[in-house]
């Protein structure tokens, strides 16, 4: 006769703990339980023993040792091996064949409000962690159940014979998550205990809105590559600031120039790295009077990050990939924005910064040595997506060198190369479909997010036209009334320049001309086509193909004389041959970049 099945049951949750008993004693398995398990199946008339019976020693410690003993591991643990079965027979131990472990309610208790570090403490489980590790590890031999609902189950495999192995498989697995959830929840608790706010978590108001509380930034291991040196950040200003760093690293690596972008709602509005700026850039970008702007290629760069589209950078989170000088700083000073990140700060700089917004002006340090980890995980909806990082490197030679159109002498100079590479890089971080136009070193008309591509190439188009109307002369010399703000003067020139004007009704009429000490005579369709034609060696950059050819008339149409895209459309073809007739290189980028 075959011998006796052995099973320990520890189990803090008891539902359906008294049917899996008469179950388990239907089909003649012997049961050992810990203290309250085996009280509730002795109350209930049912046949159990205490587990002290196999360990020889009472629980103690008020409950902190009950199961933990080489006798009840040594019985989970066992193989059907010669070694171990001599081993067990000299320490006069039986195999166990079913562990039924669930475990103390960690997360119910630090779920209370007010809970002191010493009630969660009393709730970590150590002796069902090992039960439920030891059998799920011993998987090929012993039954590890760790949720009453596979109770019902089991039973009806056990009176047909045995437990298959499909089964343990998967009851092990479930043990296996059982216990990672509850470490987890573990350090959560302790890290939001010990670890400081800001060294290993950060605490946030809320999530992507008020109501979504309560909200936090964690790393699960070493520290968050960040310090906060003013301002509280959200939710959001951290998914700009940490889609915004690596932008700005990434140019100044790849270009080795000093770079600047301007984020909102996760995309940029403008990228730049550091090309000199000349006066009328420095007009239209509105720093024409800060002092010492010409010696500092970041504050120049970042002039052209915020120039590019100032409407979309009103309260950007900025990016910089160097130690902010004064100049960029006094910049910063006097945009409306949210917060900045950067490698470091002069003293000097970040005393502007710190007064900005009454004091509440977000200043983040970043550690400029931080590598994330190469897998990325999210939850959405309750569900984890992971995927490896993207890491490729977008370089001007190295990714823009194969010009598949036209087939011979195309001119692709060191700037084209460099405008592709600012184009690129800041796609990579761009919120997918999207489609950047570039020139002189940043980005000039950006369209993100959009669902289909062409709506993205003439989003795209139309911000680098009302860029490229900001430079006509009407523009340039506009007569403002005194007292009349930057923000205002940004949206002025945007009607005018985006053809909003003249406006149509009264009230529209009197915002606009308020602004005013001569209103400018809107632009006729001549007048704009006619600066429009005079813009050229525009590169544009795509995050994914072009489907169809319509991309390429757009793209035309705002002076472009270089697209790079990745290929792999049906109509690559046609794509190819349009880029030919139009006089514009085509160039293959040959990496995808959805970027989401
Ligand atoms: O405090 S413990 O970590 N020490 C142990 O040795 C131990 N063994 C089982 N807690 C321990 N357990 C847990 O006790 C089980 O995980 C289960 O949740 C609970 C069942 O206790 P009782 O049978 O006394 O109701």
């Amino acid at each position: 006769m075959a011998s006796q099945k052995i099973a320990i049951l520890s189990v803090y949750d008891k539902t359906g703990l008294l049917d899996l008993a008469k179950g388990l004693e239907k089909q003649n398995v012997r049961i050992f339980a810990s203290g309250g398990t085996s009280k509730m199946i002795r109350e209930a008339g049912m046949n159990v023993e205490d587990v002290s019976a196999i360990t020889r020693a009472p629980e103690m410690l008020g409950g902190r040792v009950k199961t933990l003993h080489p006798a009840v591991h040594g019985g989970i643990l066992a193989r059907n091996l010669e070694s171990d079965e001599k081993d067990l027979a000299d320490q006069n131990i039986q195999k166990v064949d079913f562990v039924i472990c669930n475990l103390y309610p960690f997360k119910d208790t630090v779920a209370k409000p007010n809970v002191t570090v010493p009630e969660a403490v009393e709730e970590i489980d150590i002796g069902g962690v090992t039960l439920l590790r030891a059998a799920a590890k011993n998987h090929s031999r012993v039954t590890i159940l760790s949720d009453p609902e596979d109770y019902r189950e089991f039973l009806s495999e056990l009176e047909k014979g045995e437990i298959t192995e499909t089964s343990r498989q998967k009851y092990a697995l479930k043990a296996f998550s059982h216990t990672a959830d509850y470490d987890s929840a573990i350090s959560d608790f302790f890290r939001k205990q010990y670890a400081g706010n800001g060294v290993q978590q950060l605490s946030l108001r809320y999530g992507a809105n008020p109501h979504q509380k309560p909200a936090s930034a964690y790393v699960k291991e070493g520290r968050i590559p960040f310090t906060v040196l003013s301002g509280s950040p959200g939710y959001i200003n951290l998914l700009d600031s940490l889609n915004a760093w690596p932008l700005v690293k990434e140019l100044k690596q790849s270009l080795g120039l000093p770079a600047a972008a301007s984020f909102k709602h996760v995309s940029p509005a403008g990228a730049a790295i550091g090309v000199a700026l000349n006066a009328t850039e420095r007009k239209v970008y509105m720093v024409d009077d800060i002092e010492g702007i010409e010696k500092s290629a970041l504050a120049q760069a970042y002039a052209r990050a915020r120039g590019a589209d100032r409407m979309s950078s009103f309260g950007d989170i900025i990016a910089l990939s160097d130690k902010v000088d004064v100049p960029t700083a006094k910049i910063i000073s006097r945009e409306v924005s949210d917060g900045m990140v950067a490698p470091g700060y002069e003293p000097e700089a970040l005393e502007i910064l710190k007064k900005k917004k009454g004091g509440k002006y977000l200043v983040l340090q970043m550690d400029e040595s931080y590598e994330p980890a190469q897998q990325e995980v999210r939850t959405v909806y309750g569900v984890n997506l992971t995927q490896g990082r993207n890491d490729v490197q977008i370089t001007p030679q190295g990714t823009f060198n194969s010009v598949v159109e036209p087939k011979e002498g195309a001119d692709l100079t060191e700037q084209t190369q460099q405008d592709l590479t600012v184009a690129t890089i800041a796609l990579k971080y761009t919120q997918s479909n999207s489609v950047c136009y570039a020139y002189r070193g940043q980005v000039v008309g950006l369209g993100a997010g959009q669902q289909s591509r062409i709506h993205c190439t003439r989003l795209a188009g139309d911000k680098a036209d009302n860029w490229w109307m900001r430079f006509h002369e009407r523009s340039l010399n506009i007569k403002w009334k005194k007292g009349v703000k930057r923000p205002e003067k940004s949206n002025a020139i945007d009607m005018l320049c985006s053809g909003q004007v003249p406006p149509r009704s009264q009230f529209e009429v009197e915002d606009y001309e308020r602004n005013f000490e001569e209103v400018p005579t809107p632009f006729t369709p001549e007048e704009r086509d006619s600066w429009l034609s005079k813009l050229e060696g525009v590169v544009v950059s795509s995050d994914a193909f072009f489907p169809f050819v319509d991309n390429v008339y757009r793209a035309a149409r705002s002076g472009v004389k270089y697209i790079a895209a990745p290929t792999g459309s049906q109509n690559d073809g046609a794509v190819f041959d349009t880029c030919k007739k139009l006089n514009i290189v085509f160039i293959e980028q040959s990496t995808r970049l959805f970027h989401h």
